[in-house]
Parts: structure tokens; sequence; C-alpha cells
């Protein structure tokens, strides 16, 4: 149908497709013209924020051209295609990277230098989009990426959040969380007003009889409220594919509020009832890793479910394929449970709306979906109450009954003399009130369910899901190892690393098949070769230093080794077993001779992450992260040999300074609570070397880089609830040098002993759940250990080589291109050149 355009009209447009920037004075001509006009400045107030918009609207109409041809092509194509469906992505900043991906960022900063600005500053003027609370929303940005880099038809669904992840300040050493509104000015996001769909919640069910004969349910009767569409571009590297992100919005179904309340003199409902609906999509709940129950969040969930759901099938419906074409037409993947009411969702729309009978419905839908499990903590696994989605959802519940009852009646089948394993393993827990598991409805509706590491793909198989393994037999689960895209993490925050890489290996190639780093071991011996290395690390450390004194005042000097440990503050992540490790260093020092101290090597300890803001003890570490700051950067008794930095804000944009300025780098996890764990690639990926527990992620990197490059400690995941158990029942005896510190602490050496002793009671009397005292000793010899490694700078600097170049791996496109094989069944979507698609 859409190539029957008549030809004088297709010439025209052809001949006026505006064609994109190749050189600095196209680029500047793009961005002034965007300047005065798009923008209405001259060049008499054009401020760096004016450039950044200058600029950013410049690639932005180039990434538009890719774009809608990659979807013309995607569309004429008729293929398979995959929806990733997820309730955060965490993307940072957009500018630099379709910069990079486009590749002419060179020409960019050309243009810029020309108009008197430098293209680092017009960079840091963008707030980065942070609609995600941590590695969850990041792996879906990198996979993002990746779909892209690598030509699958892909489209990411989420939230359009007004307000994504608070911004985290620092006063007086405690977290105070400030709204993060970023979307005053967002040139990358396209409102489509046309894209629609109105969504309902609460009301009731009704049966009837129809023309046929069959008794049908209809729900009925509600509330609705308007899903809005906003996309956003997703560029590829080095190729003219750019994917869809739709981030849906809520608005009232009425447009603006309702006009007859408000004539009849109800004012403040009629604008109540445009505030609720506004207030789905206001803001992102801030819990990593914990789940609250809160009836906005399931509205969230279903709002968004519903809304990606309708625009799917409207898309598939138009390709005018039958029913049963549907799976291979569409693979939609569950980012943790968060999306798990689109399997009720797609069954009520095939039964309820196009008249499908269950069972066929069921096949399709269970062929449609898979699902990923990223934690087995049982505070993260999701339940809602009975009587709650009976209320907002009064459909899917019986849906999900339905689904539960042939589920369960299977179940008697196959196991007919092993009734206690029905309640196990049924959707509905019988507690007071009863629970959706939404983990178990998940399963049940997918064809395949994957842990993000092997330790953690295994451990979902004994634990969480081990009757499952029993029913429906091991195959249905699998593991995809997680990975983190190298253009953002290598390319882009590490750009002379880059370069130094491609120097020797004669192209940028590695960044899209990062096996290829393997080569780089050839160059261990060149003593040129390792002294850029050692000089870029060198930089990258002066350039984090900076940013310290800049936002902190402390001066830390680049010589010193860096550890750092930024991620979520998480009991289960053990910051508090690296800043209780801090003070027992600090006591140590205190007690050596001027001698040994001078044999001793300078550390700085570097800490970031965010607390939920109703996280009590995460807020507590923070506070005594900072109160110990306090007093050991100000004791001149261990002066240079001790720093602790708290940086404020930890977000992707800082991350990407952060992490390629580490020695080492912290991953400390009780063994088997963290499921994978993507920051330990990206360190290590930068040159960096970690101490870590054998959790998640670690392990494969281990075996990869080898053991002689990481600092491995602690008990083992196997031995972990033996150990807890002990604890229990009196087998319990605080380790001595931990104890040393908790007399500090309580000796008010670093203030109020009060503000921390749930700290020290959840170790000492509380069972010590996370095994910090188990693991403190065994921490505390590995740092030793690695005080002594670093002393052997040419050692140290081996190490660091050799495990870049075994890092290839961990790349997101490997870990794509697993899910496209043994998952999705997806191929790619090879670009044709505009000519061939006009033709
Ligand atoms: C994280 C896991 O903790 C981490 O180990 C893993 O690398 C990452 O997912 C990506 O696979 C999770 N984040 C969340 C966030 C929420 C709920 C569960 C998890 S698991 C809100």
């Amino acid at each position: 149908v859409e190539a029957a355009i008549p030809e004088p009209q297709r010439a025209a447009w052809i001949k006026h497709t505006p064609k994109p920037f190749s050189t600095p004075e196209e680029f500047e001509k793009d961005a002034i013209r965007h300047i005065e006009t798009t923008l209405a400045r001259s060049m008499y107030n054009c401020d760096e924020l004016a450039a950044y918009s200058g600029t950013a609207l410049a690639f932005r109409d180039r990434l538009i051209m890719s774009w809608n041809q990659t979807q013309q092509q995607h569309t004429f194509a008729d293929q398979k295609r995959v929806y990733y469906l997820s309730l955060e992505f965490l993307m940072g900043r957009a500018l630099d990277n379709a910069m990079l991906n486009v590749g002419q960022k060179d020409v960019a900063a050309k243009g810029l230098a020309d108009l008197g600005f430098r293209i680092e500053d017009i960079i840091n003027q963008e707030h980065d989009a942070a609609l995600g609370n941590g590695g969850l929303g990041r792996l879906a940005a990198c996979f993002l990426d990746s779909l892209a880099s690598l030509d699958f038809p892909a489209w990411g669904y989420g939230l359009r959040y007004r307000y994504g992840i608070f911004k985290q300040e620092i006063i007086d050493g405690y977290q105070v969380e400030v709204p993060d509104y970023w979307l005053d000015f967002n040139p990358w996001e396209f409102p489509r007003h046309d894209v629609a769909v109105d969504i309902q919640f609460y009301g009731h069910v009704n049966r009837y009889q129809n023309d046929e004969g069959k008794t049908v349910s209809q729900w009925e009767g509600g509330e609705i409220v308007r899903a809005v569409a906003y996309d956003v571009p997703v560029p590829g590297y080095g190729t003219e594919t750019t994917n869809n992100l739709r981030l849906w919005s809520s608005k009232a179904a009425s447009g603006e509020f309702d006009f007859q309340k408000f004539n009849s003199g109800e004012y403040e409902s009629s604008v109540a009832d445009q505030q609720r609906a506004e207030t789905i999509s206001a803001v992102l709940y801030p819990n990593d890793n914990l789940d609250r129950g809160k009836e906005l969040r399931l509205k969230q969930q279903y709002f968004w479910c519903a809304a990606s759901l309708h625009d799917i099938v409207r898309r598939f419906k138009k390709g005018g394929h039958a029913w049963k074409d549907f799976p291979n037409q569409v693979a939609i993947q569950l980012n943790d449970t968060h999306p798990t009411l689109a399997i009720p969702e797609l069954q009520r729309i095939l039964v309820d709306v196009e008249g499908l009978e269950w069972d066929e419905a069921w096949i399709i839908v269970h062929k449609t979906f898979s699902y990923t499990n990223h934690t087995v903590l049982p505070e993260a696994l999701e339940k809602w109450s009975v009587p709650l989605m009976q209320l907002l959802l009064p459909r899917h519940l019986q849906i999900i009954y339905d689904i539960n009852l042939q589920f369960l009646q299977f179940v008697e089948r196959t196991f007919p003399k092993e009734r206690e394993v029905l309640s196990r393993v049924s959707i509905i827990e019988e507690s007071q009130p009863k629970m959706v598991r939404m983990a178990y409805l998940a399963v049940i509706g997918s064809h395949k369910v994957n842990g993000v590491a092997e330790l953690h793909s295994d451990l979902i198989k004994t634990t969480i899901f081990q009757d499952f393994v029993k029913i429906y037999g091991p195959d249905k689960f699998t593991n995809v190892t997680n990975g983190i895209t190298p253009r953002r993490w290598l390319h882009q925050a590490n750009p002379r690393l880059s370069a130094l890489i491609a120097s020797k290996l004669g192209s940028y190639d590695f960044l899209k098949d990062l096996t290829q780093l393997n080569k780089v071991e050839n160059f261990v011996q060149d003593q040129e070769f390792r002294k850029e290395w050692r000089e870029i690390k060198l930089a990258n450390k002066a350039r984090l230093a900076k940013h310290i004194k800049d936002t902190t005042g402390l001066e830390v000097d680049p010589k010193a080794l860096f550890d750092i440990q930024v991620k979520r503050i998480h009991e289960y992540k053990r910051q508090q077993l690296n800043i209780f490790g801090v003070i027992h260093r600090w006591l140590a020092l205190k007690a050596l001779s001027p001698e040994e101290r001078k044999a001793t090597v300078p550390r700085v300890f570097i800490f970031g992450g965010k607390a939920a803001p109703g996280y009590w003890m995460a807020k507590t570490v923070i506070h005594l992260i900072n109160q110990v700051g306090k007093v050991i950067n100000a004791d001149s008794d261990v002066g240079d040999l001790l720093k602790v930095v708290f940086v404020e804000d930890y977000n992707v944009s800082k991350a990407e300074i952060i992490v390629p300025a580490s020695d080492i780098s912290e991953h400390i996890s009780t063994a088997g609570t963290e499921a994978s764990g993507t920051s330990n690639m990206k360190f290590v990926l930068n040159g960096g070397l970690i101490i870590g527990t054998c959790d998640g992620a670690n392990i494969e990197i281990t075996r990869e880089i080898g053991e002689n490059n990481i600092f491995l400690f602690g008990n083992l995941a196997e031995d972990v609830e033996e150990l807890r158990h002990g604890h229990l029942y009196g087998n319990y005896q605080l380790d001595e040098g931990l104890a040393k510190v908790f007399d500090e602490i309580r000796n008010g050496r670093f203030g109020d002993a009060q503000a921390f002793t749930a700290l020290i009671n959840a170790i000492v009397d509380h069972g010590d759940y996370y095994l910090v005292s188990d693991d403190f000793n065994s921490y505390c010899k590995t740092q030793e250990l690695i005080d002594e490694a670093y002393k052997d700078q040419e050692e140290w600097l081996t190490k660091s080589i050799t495990s870049v170049a075994r890092m290839g791996f961990f790349s997101s496109d490997r870990c794509i291109e697993e899910y496209a094989e043994t998952i999705w069944n997806l191929e790619p979507q090879k670009p044709k050149e505009s000519a061939a698609l006009d033709a």
C-alpha cells in the first residue's frame, strides 16, 4: 500500500528530504538555525544551555531521519519484533551517546569550538533521564543500545514519569531527597497525541449470552484514564537502525477536566479528577529490590501494561495475520515481575474482546511471553492482595483464578500423590488477606524463564522455583548472564582508553564485537602501551579528584589507591562491611610506627549511592560513612594515608566519571544475594581490579579474567543458610576486629553513638542476617593483600591490561544475541540504503 505513492509527489519528497550534516560547517549551520528559529535566541544570548539545545536539535534531526526509515522498513518487512517491557529505563544522557553512535562527535566538537564552546561543557548541560533505580533500569537501557546496534526490530515500553529517581543531597551527613523534575526541556522525546489509549480501572464484570449462545464476560463501568504515547529515538552504534522507546503518560480521559462538574459548581472535584489521572505516571517508586504493595504502584503497572498491549495488538492486526501467528510476530520480554499483568491482559483481549476460545488464547499467550527474574530476596518478590486486585481489576482477578485452576488441575494430574505441592505452587497464597504471587503467574504464563548470572539462575531453580522445575522440567529455566554496552561504558566514559585500544587493534571494530579485546593481550609487554595505559588511568583519577574537590572541597591525591563502592545502599550489598573495614584500617594505621607508615599505600575510599527514602538502616549507613569521613579526613595523624569520600547524587552521568577512575572497586554482597551486578563488569572493562564475594556475575568474571586478577573473599552461597541458622541458635561469636570497631562507634568517636545502635544491633543482637561478622576477617585480610599487590605497580598494570583483554564476554551485545536466539527466535533486520527502500 505504502509503495503506491504517485510519481510527482514521490519525486518532490525524495528531492527535499533533508540531508544530514557531515562537516563542521554544516553542523554549525543546523545548530545556529535551531538556536535562532526553534529556540528564538541570538548570538548575543547564546549561553552553554542554548548551545546544548542547538546541538541536541541538530543531532535530533539526524536521528529522526533514520528513525523514520527504520520504522518504515520494519513495517514493510512484516517480521517478528520483540517488545521489552520495563518499568525502569535508566538512560542517562542522550547527546554524547547520539554523537558517538552516529559517528559525528568530532564534527560537533570542531563546530562547537568554532562557536566558542568546549564540547565537554555542552555535554554537561544535559539532565540525566533517570527513570530507574539502579541495575535493573540500567540493564534495560544497555539492552536498547544493543538491540539497535545489532539491528533487531525492537521496541521498549515504559512509563514517562514526571519525576525520575530523586536527586540526593547530603546535608550534615544525612541524605535529603529533592524531586527530579527533568522535563523542562527534553528534545529527545516526541509527544504522539494521536496515539492515545483509554485505560479502565475498577468497575465490575457482567456475564451474558452472546448471539451464538456462548457465555461471555464483559468488564464494565469504573473509571477511565488516558494513556498518551511519548516516543524516544534509540540510535544504534555504527548503523542506520534507530529503534523506538515508547513511554506512556497519563491524563484525564475527558482531556482537560470535567466541565459539567465544573459548571455545576464542583470546582475542586473536577480538578481533582484530572490530578488523580495525572498522578499515575507522576513518579517513579524509589525502591530497589523491595516491594511495598502500594495501590498506586499496581495502577501504574496495569496502566502501562494495558496501553502497551493495546498498541502491540493494534500493530499486529494491521499486518492482517491470523491470531495463531501472533507469537510468530510478537515476542514480549517481562523485565522482572513488574509487567506480569500483561499476561492476564492479553488473555482478556483475546477471549473477551476478540472472541477466541480460552485454550487457543492461552497457547498464544504462553508462546508470546518470557520472563526475566532479577532477585531472590523475599522482600522483593511481588505479591498483590486479592481484595485490592478485586477492586481495581475485577476481570483480571477472575482470569488469574481461571489460569490458576487450570494449572493446579494439571499439577494434580501429573503428581497425584503430592497434595501439599498444590498449595505451594498456587498463584494464590492462602494468607490473610489472600495474595497473588506475581512471580508464579509470570512463570506459568511464559515459555521461558531466565536468571541473570549462572549462580543466580541455578539458585532460582533450587529455591523459589524448585517446584516449577519439577512440574515443567528443567528446560523452561535458563540463564542469560547480564552484559553492559561497551559504547557507553568504554568508548563514551573512557575515550582515551578506547582510542588506545583502537590504535593497537587497528580499528574500533571491538566496540561491535567485544571479544576482539582478546588481542589486547598481545601488547601486555609493550612498554609504550603500558606507559599510556598507566597515564590514562592516572588522568581518569585526576578527573574524579577534581570532581570531588569541586563538589565536596576535599583534596585527594590521584596517586593514592582509589577504592570505590558505588551502587544503591542496601544491607545485602554491605556498604556497612566496607565502612567498618575503613574504621578498622584507621585504627591499625594509628598504631603504626613512622617507618611502617612510610611503607603504607595511601588509600581513598569513595562511596556513592542512594538509599530508598523509607529505608532507615540504609540511611544510617550513609550517615555513618559521612561521620567517619569527617573524623578521618580531619585527622592529621594519618593525613593522606586515608581519606573517605561520599559522592553526592550517584547517577549514570556521574558513573561515567567514577567508573574509569578506580584501582579497586567493591562488589561485596552476602553470597547468594546479588543476582548479577553489572557495575562489576563496568569497572573491570575500564582497567580497575575488584574485591568481591563469590556472588552474581563476580563468579563468571573470575572464570574469564583468571583467579589471579581478582580479590575474592568470604563465605560461599552454599554455606550461608547454615551460618544464619547457627546465629539464631547461639552459635555466634562476634569477630574480634569488628568488636573493636564497634567499641569506637559506641564510644562516640564518630558523633552520637545512639545514631548507630540499630546498625550494630542488627549484627550483634539480631542474627547478623547478612553475615558481616562472619566475613569481616576475610575481608580485612584481602584488603591487606590488595595493599601489598598495589606496591608492585608493574604487576598491577599487567593485571589491569590482562583483565580488560578478557572481558569480551560481558558485552550486552552477546547477551541480546542469546536472548534473540534462545528465547525470542528473532532475526535482525539490516537497514537498507534509503534508495533501495524508495525503489
Ligand atoms: C537488580 C539486581 O539486584 C542486580 O543484581 C542485577 O544485576 C540487576 O537487577 C540487573 O539484572 C534488581 N533491581 C531490582 C529493582 C526492583 C526490583 C527487583 C530488582 S532486582 C524494583
